[in-house]
């Protein structure tokens, strides 16, 4: 484990390589307790450099059995190695020579999944960030791009198959039952994109044929037995490799498109070049169990690593400061991919759902940071929403503020001119200023200065002189690190409506430039002038999500109520039906803290009723619009001292009032929607599923619910509405453990189980969490164990985390540190569910804190946790 150095990493120190390595050849001798690795690289010096510049390799955890140069063994006083550096004391003076490193591994003993490791017998690896320095040692920064060649040798039965990158060359067999398999990838890369796969694994095949009549071998690789699960993946990357022909012009470069499905993985999937390896969790589907949301996770991560192939791989980036390149870039994509995959309203809705639930919380917390940071400890904890979901939102926004051709054209210009290179955000936002003659300085700030800014807007309407005038502030709140904010360049959609819905025109404008629907701010504050308004408006602002912001504005409820019925913006109408309930139920926390009853007011649930049956509106829109805010979005809009007991009552007290006046209504819709055909991932059966769950979670309030949801329970979402909203009951005890009986060999499915349980509302479920702990099938050491039992327990169930005594934060600290001995980027990432401590009441703060530094005295901590713990507390 590398523990904490308390370097801090700077962006402004960046420095090309003195040395680089045009090829790399690798010859892997697999064996689970010591594999011998053998890599010969060609190592040039960079032009200017002289010859006396020591070459200095990064390893970690290795072992060194030999080290030689154009085939002669070093001496022992001419390099020094570590475990994590290999200093080549004077390289040979000719610009160009070979090194030879010899080094050992143990797979089998490797807990971090960062590396070469084995994952159910299979030998899979995992580079990026910084994994590839524990293989051999090497330049593993993302500027050192070299041509790959791998061989790879083990017993043939016990690793039937060996893959690599790029494209197989040769394989053979050996003498004592032994074989090899040769790759070779033709495309320059970084480290963090090398793999290795080999065992026993059985296969889906595939074909596609490029636009250019390329015919390409697809394969997916899983667990033998379940290959008919990985079906729907199949279909995902061919409709992803289509796509992006036709939505980027991107064409496949390789023969061959491989992905490998693993039980223990510690992210979602991993892009290496031509041979993705991917948490199985985000391949495998079973009809049966499987959640609609599962399918579409599947659809947009299959999409999103593929990709990568030309945002990530051919064009990478620089260091890992610029990580958003090739993330924020690679996720907009894929949000573009599914919302024509699907319903582009819908998606965009949970998309901004997201955002707000996981980057909101990151940029108004300790953690905050740039898109693009300048500063890191420890690179995996920049995986982060801000560099993911941010960074795609300000992706959007350039293509908002070009326009959809010009956006094109840029991105047309940053594939020519910058394939095979490792590049920069400033590449980037170069080619769109190039293509359109504009200056994005000042929208640059999206990727330098952390927070999320705040307009605040009000609006007269003088009808005498036909004018509306709106008023709009921009602020920028102070983050670590970052006290004052300069200005940034809002690109903020609107529209008018009417009292007659329709939209209200005007004539002129001034006060700021305005176009094709968008209030372009740029200055602290705009008196924005329209003319020619002769009836006052209803104000739809930042339709579409235009922009990653917040808004204050301030807009009588009778505005919202019209905007949430009439607005012609999707996003927008379910915006307005959001705020209000978001503004009802914080009135009513504040009731409840005052010891009152809380009271809604009736046309809101109402209003609900008529959402839900509206026909003219989707049903997974109709899905979202009726699911309340979550209790974290709630506690976020409320800001300080909160309670999660009273929030969760608030928001049960508005969801039975709305079960109960719409009763009738929702439980005939809710028949109404019983699917009785065969099933089907597609996203319209996914949306009426989506809407006969969110109703059944209402009529489970209702006296008659328990046994309604008990019904249905085979279904995964019944079973969480009994469970979480029935807890205790015979009927959820029931429930549970005929899941647990009929799924108990079914890792995947059991996670599901963990999570469900995780998530139970209220004191008790501290004590649950802990003898789940022990349930044969949980494993400390398997991150996807862990996330569906700790992880959901931490960030999804805030009345059972939060406990008033502290004993969740203790379970949570405890286990942090247990997961951590063995995989410290995992442990890290938990340890983020307690950002937010310092906006809780008084009481639950102090035994967050205390938790937190629980972990912070701990001796020897890793680098990763350390970093986590230090920000979260400073
Ligand atoms: N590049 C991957 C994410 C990823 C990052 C780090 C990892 O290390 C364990 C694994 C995966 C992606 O964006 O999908
Ligand atoms: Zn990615």
């Amino acid at each position: 484990m590398r523990t904490d150095t308390g370097h801090v990493f700077k962006l402004e120190d960046y420095r090309p390589s003195d040395y680089l390595i045009p090829r790399t050849s690798l010859d892997f001798r697999l064996s689970p307790d010591a594999t011998h690795v053998t890599a010969l690289l060609t190592i040039e010096r960079r032009e200017g450099v002289a010859p006396t510049a020591p070459l200095v390799l990064d390893g970690d955890a290795l072992t060194l059995l030999g080290v030689a140069i154009d085939g002669h063994a070093l001496a022992a006083g001419d390099y020094e190695a570590t475990p994590d550096r290999l200093t080549i004391l004077k390289p040979p003076a000719a610009q160009c020579f070979e090194l030879r490193l010899e080094t050992e591994i143990a797979p089998s003993r490797n807990e971090a999944l960062m590396g070469l490791y084995r994952s159910n017998n299979v030998y899979c690896t995992q580079c990026e960030a910084e994994g590839f320095r524990r293989i051999t040692y090497f330049l593993d920064r993302p500027d050192i791009l070299s041509v790959y060649t791998v061989r790879v040798e083990a017993p043939h039965n016990e690793a039937p198959l060996l893959l690599s990158n790029g494209n197989p060359v040769e394989r053979g067999a050996l003498a004592n039952g032994r074989h090899y398999a040769v790759w070779h990838d033709p495309f320059p890369k970084p480290s963090y994109l090398f793999a290795l796969v080999a065992g026993a694994l059985g296969k889906v095949a595939g074909s596609f044929t490029t636009m250019s009549g390329r015919e390409v071998e697809l394969g997916i690789y899983v667990e033998p037995g379940k290959e008919r699960l990985a079906g729907y993946a199949m279909d995902a990357l061919k409709r992803s490799m289509k796509w992006d022909e036709d939505a980027f012009g991107r064409e496949y470069d390789l023969d061959v498109f491989n992905i490998v499905a693993v039980s223990d993985f510690n992210m979602g999937a991993m892009e290496n070049k031509g041979l993705n390896v991917f948490n199985d969790k985000y391949v495998l589907a079973d009809e049966e169990t499987a959640t609609d949301a599962d399918f579409a996770n599947i659809e947009a991560i299959i999409a999103h690593e593929y990709f990568h192939n030309w945002t990530g791989n051919r064009i990478t980036c620089r260091d890992w400061f610029q990580l958003c390149l090739k993330e924020g870039l690679t996720v907009y994509r894929d949000h573009e991919f599914s919302a024509d995959q699907r319903s582009r309203a819908v998606k965009r809705i949970a998309e901004v759902r997201t955002l707000r639930a996981h980057q909101f919380p990151e940029d108004q917390g300790p953690l905050a940071h740039p898109v693009r940071p300048r500063r890191y400890r420890e690179i995996n904890n920049f995986y982060t929403a801000t560099v993911y979901e941010k960074g795609s939102e300000v992706v959007r926004m350039i293509r908002t503020i070009l326009g959809p051709e010009l956006f094109r054209a840029g991105m047309d210009l940053y594939f020519e001119r910058h394939d095979g290179q490792a590049a920069t955000i400033e590449d980037f936002l170069k080619v769109f200023e190039d293509v359109s003659g504009r200056d994005l300085a000042q929208f640059a700030l999206w990727y330098h200065q952390a927070g999320t800014p705040n307009l605040t807007v009000s609006s007269t309407h003088n009808a005498a002189a036909r004018e509306f005038i709106l008023e709009i502030e921009q602020s920028v709140p102070p983050t670590p690190a970052e006290s004052r904010k300069r200005l940034m360049h809002i690109p903020l959609a609107f529209g008018f409506v009417g009292a007659d819905g329709k939209p209200v025109t005007w004539a002129a404008v001034e006060g700021a430039t305005v176009d094709d629907g968008v209030i372009h701010i740029r200055k602290r504050r705009h008196t924005v002038r329209f003319s020619g308004v002769s009836e006052r408006p209803s104000v739809s602002l930042n339709r579409g999500f235009s922009a990653p912001i917040t808004l204050s504005v301030q807009q009588k409820a009778d505005d919202q109520f019209f905007l949430a019925a009439h607005d012609s913006d999707p996003f927008s109408r379910w915006q307005a039906f959001n705020t209000l309930l978001t503004d009802a139920l914080i009135a009513a926390f504040r009731q409840i803290l005052d010891g009152k009853e809380p009271v809604f007011a009736a046309r809101l649930a109402e209003l609900a009723g008529r959402v839900a049956c509206d026909e003219a509106l989707e049903p997974a829109y109709r899905a979202l619009a009726l699911a309340l805010p979550g209790e974290s979005d709630i506690a976020r809009d409320i800001g300080k001292g909160i309670d999660p007991d009273a929030i969760f009552a608030a928001r049960e007290a508005l969801a039975r009032i709305i079960a109960e006046t719409n009763r009738d209504a929702f439980s005939a819709l809710y028949d109404s929607l019983a699917d009785n055909g065969p099933f089907s991932p597609d996203a319209a059966s996914a949306g009426r599923r989506a809407l006969r769950n969110i109703l059944l979670d209402y009529l489970s309030l209702l006296p008659e619910g328990a046994a309604l949801a008990a019904r249905s329970v085979i279904l995964v979402a019944a079973l969480a509405v009994l469970a979480h909203r029935h807890s205790g009951t015979a009927e959820a005890e029931q429930a549970l453990a005929a899941f647990e009986a009929r799924y108990r060999g079914d890792a995947l499915v059991l996670d599901k189980w963990f999570q469900i349980q995780a998530g139970v509302p209220g004191a008790q479920t501290v004590d649950k969490v802990r003898a789940l702990m022990q349930h044969p099938a949980f494993s400390i050491a398997n991150p996807n164990r862990v996330r569906s039992l700790i992880g959901t327990f931490s960030s999804a169930n805030q009345t059972g985390f939060h406990r008033p005594d502290g004993e969740g934060y203790r379970l949570f600290a405890e286990t942090v540190l247990e997961v951590e001995k063995r995989n410290p980027q995992v442990a890290a990432r938990l340890a983020t569910a307690l950002r937010s401590w310092r906006s809780l009441e008084p009481g639950r703060q102090a035994k967050a804190k205390q938790a937190l530094l629980d972990m912070a005295k701990v001796e020897n901590l890793s680098a990763d946790l350390r970093d986590i713990v230090e920000r979260t507390l400073a």
